[in-house]
């Protein structure tokens, strides 16, 4: 069959990020004729559609709906206006149209009621079902445990059966830049973070790909150009022994491409050396808060000790870092704030301006996740909130005017 990929267009201009999931499924089609379209790199996106249907001739549109708004606070941006923009180009055509991603997956039932133009919605990992409902569309076959709604069952995929993601299914000098082009090692989420989605969408546990399958990938990449990735799991140096694997694998392929990885700060000198030599130029911690309450009521496993001690040994290696914190975290306020400041000058200011960063957001709160159902059980938002429309953790009073009035110098100093 003649299969259109779509990346959902972001409708304003924003760094490009390469389309790895519907990579992914393009690497399980290999039956089919296949095209990739990426509408985020596009103002002119529904015009860009309806030419790319035009010429290609596709059966089935497959779209990727991959953020629902850019979580940012006070001012958010939403991705769902370009996307009913698509959809109402795609009423006048008359092939399958099919959905999925992450920001499809949080929310499938209200998008396919919403948008009874999508012919069928596949929620979660897209390899096995999509060749499946392919097949079933081409062929009439059944499909396991689908009863025939419009929403087809979620599936989890056999990492080590998996065929590699298809780097090739568009053209991906549009995205050398840094951090635009991912590599996935693992899928999963151990942890417990109370405001995360990353287990819901991909389960609890850590499955990991085979390291020889990674490297392959990372060799594709190479062989297309690309000099620098960033590695997409969610943790990357856990499991520790698969880390530390993967690690050794990648200093003896000693490819020369540059990547960074989201890490946690239970890491030691010894490891972050490892990576450097794997290859590594940044690493990103997530530990949110900044005080041991705070930690403790985000789920975290680390103390707020253990953060300033990675960081430095972060940059003592020679790798950039970036550090991530939420304002208005349950169980922090206002000092907890001027804390985050704190840090994030005397950070910057001792490690150096131009490689350590550090960023304060606020968080957004996703359907499914443990803050979803506890707002709604403590009266913070009514039982039928869809968590569809951003709805943010907060503080009030002066840590949020202080906090609105850091975004907007922000804001006018990076546009
Ligand atoms: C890595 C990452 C980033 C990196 C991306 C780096 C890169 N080069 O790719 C960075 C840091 C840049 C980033 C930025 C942002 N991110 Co982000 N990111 C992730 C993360 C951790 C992994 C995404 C990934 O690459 N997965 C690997 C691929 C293989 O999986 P996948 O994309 O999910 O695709 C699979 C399925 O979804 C499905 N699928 C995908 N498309 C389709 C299409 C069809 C038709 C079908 C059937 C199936 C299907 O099949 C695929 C294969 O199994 C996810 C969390 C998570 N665990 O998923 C958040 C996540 C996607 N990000 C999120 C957000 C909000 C953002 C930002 C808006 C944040 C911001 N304020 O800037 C930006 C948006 C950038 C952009 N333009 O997309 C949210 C989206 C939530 C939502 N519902 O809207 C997530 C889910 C995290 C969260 N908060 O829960 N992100």
């Amino acid at each position: 069959m003649r299969i259109l990929l779509v990346q959902s267009p972001t409708g304003r201009p924003e760094v490009p990020i390469f389309p790895i999931g519907l990579a992914f499924i393009a690497g399980q089609l290999s039956r089919h004729e296949i095209s990739g379209l990426d509408l985020s790199l596009n103002n002119e996106y529904k015009t860009t559609l309806q030419e790319e249907i035009r010429t290609f001739n596709p059966d089935i549109v497959a779209i990727s709906l991959r953020n629902i708004d850019d979580s940012s606070y006070p001012v958010t941006y939403s991705y769902i206006k370009p996307f009913t923009e698509i959809m109402k180009v795609l009423e006048s055509w008359e092939g399958t149209v099919i959905a999925g991603g992450t920001g499809f997956s949080i929310y499938p039932e209200l998008i396919m009621d919403q948008y009874p133009r999508i012919d069928y919605g596949i929620p979660g990992e897209g390899e096995i079902v999509f060749p499946e409902l392919v097949d079933h569309i081409e062929k009439g076959t059944a499909i396991e445990g689908w009863s025939g709604g419009r929403i087809l069952p979620w599936k989890q995929t056999d990492l080590s059966e998996l065929s590699p993601p298809d780097y090739r299914f568009i053209d991906i000098s549009r995205y050398c830049l840094p951090d635009a082009i991912g590599v996935q090692s693992r899928r999963g989420c151990a942890f417990r973070c109370t405001y995360c989605t990353y287990s819901y969408l991909s389960g609890s546990r850590f499955r990991e790909r085979p390291v020889d399958r990674v490297v392959k990938d990372i060799s594709e990449l190479a062989s297309l150009g690309v000099s620098r990735f960033q590695f997409v799991d969610s943790i990357f140096n856990v499991p520790e022994d698969y880390f530390e694997e993967l690690l050794a694998a990648l200093e003896e392929a000693d490819c020369k491409l540059s990547w960074s990885a989201w890490i946690d700060e239970n890491v030691t000198r010894k490891q972050l050396e490892k990576m450097k030599n794997a290859g590594a130029v940044k690493v990103d911690f997530s530990p949110d808060a900044i005080t041991d309450k705070g930690l403790k009521r985000l789920g975290k496993r680390m103390r707020a000790a253990d953060l300033l001690p990675a960081v430095r040994s972060a940059r003592e290696v020679g790798l950039q870092v970036g550090v991530n914190f939420f304002n208005g975290n349950p169980g922090e306020g206002f000092w907890a704030f001027l804390k985050k400041i704190w840090f994030m000058l005397k950070v910057r200011l001792t490690l150096g301006w131009k490689s350590t960063f550090v960023n304060i957001g606020t968080i957004r709160v996703y359907a499914h996740s443990p803050l979803a159902g506890y707002m709604k059980q403590k009266g913070q938002v009514d039982e039928d909130c869809t968590f569809f429309e951003p709805v943010f953790y907060k503080i009030c009073g002066p840590g949020d005017w202080l906090y609105r009035l850091f975004q907007r110098i922000r804001r006018l100093r990076h546009g």
